[in-house]
């Protein structure tokens, strides 16, 4: 069984489509990040970066103690290899699968995390960083768009570069992109959103929390953190 440490974002949501694409067995364990849970010392002890999503799995292949993973990339990998499922055999697709995995970790998901935290968080008066990270985001879903002119799916078949990448576009709106201006995005999106495992993704986010909000109250445990706060952890 895999005990997912969640709150419906969008770092969560690629791995709450993955665990409803495969059928893995799952439980959740909800970590309000709004109300600061991430900074409990019992899931610090697990995740020592205070974010979500994370997981850990009470049956690991080697049949040893529960195996703790974190970070959205590497809980999608990890479960991919679990369950042989989203993730081609061959070297060549594997590479393609990880290099499009690794563009939205490092790319795609923090460009558009800083978007949206630009135009909905930031205090008035940030227009160069709100036009660097927009401009940078419209890039970012124009190679999309590019490669998905060629491709139904990001890697070839669909995989975890689709799941990875879904959460964070539908999210466009919050980033100010419109998809009207990525067609090849925008069939892609619509696809995938038909997809019975993307509405049970969806359920799961509103029996949690179906409208996730950054109050003045979460402000102070989302915002200004600092290298200070890490060390008082002891
Ligand atoms: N690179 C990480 C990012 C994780 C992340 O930023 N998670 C956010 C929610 S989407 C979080 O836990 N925030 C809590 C906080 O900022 O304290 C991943 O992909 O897992």
């Amino acid at each position: 069984m895999i005990e997912f440490y969640y709150y419906p974002t969008p770092n969560c949501k690629k791995v709450a489509i993955f665990l409803e694409e495969s059928g893995l067995d799952y439980k959740v364990t909800p970590v309000a990040i709004t109300k600061g849970e991430q900074f409990e010392p019992s899931f610090l002890r697990l995740f020592p970066n205070n974010r979500i999503p994370g997981i850990v799995d009470h049956a690991p292949a080697d049949g040893g103690e529960p195996l703790r993973v974190f970070e959205s990339g590497a809980i999608l990998f990890y479960l991919a290899e679990k369950s042989g499922k989203f993730l081609p055999a061959d070297i060549r697709g594997r590479a393609e699968v990880h290099s499009w995995l690794m563009w939205q970790m490092a790319g795609l998901g923090p460009i558009c995390g800083q978007s949206h935290h630009f135009h909905g968080y930031a205090p008035p008066g940030q227009d160069y960083a709100t036009t660097r990270f927009f401009n940078e985001a419209g890039r970012l879903y124009a190679v999309l768009d590019r490669l998905l002119a060629e491709r139904d799916y990001i890697a070839g078949d669909y995989s975890i570069a689709d799941m990875a990448c879904y959460p964070w576009v539908a999210e466009h709106g919050q980033q100010r992109q419109s998809l009207d201006d990525f067609p090849h995005v925008q069939r892609w999106f619509a696809t995938i959103s038909q997809r019975p495992a993307i509405d049970r993704m969806r359920t799961l986010a509103d029996a949690i929390d179906s409208n996730v909000k950054v109050t003045d109250e979460s402000r102070k445990f989302l915002f200004g953190q600092t290298a200070q706060q890490v060390r008082q952890r002891g």
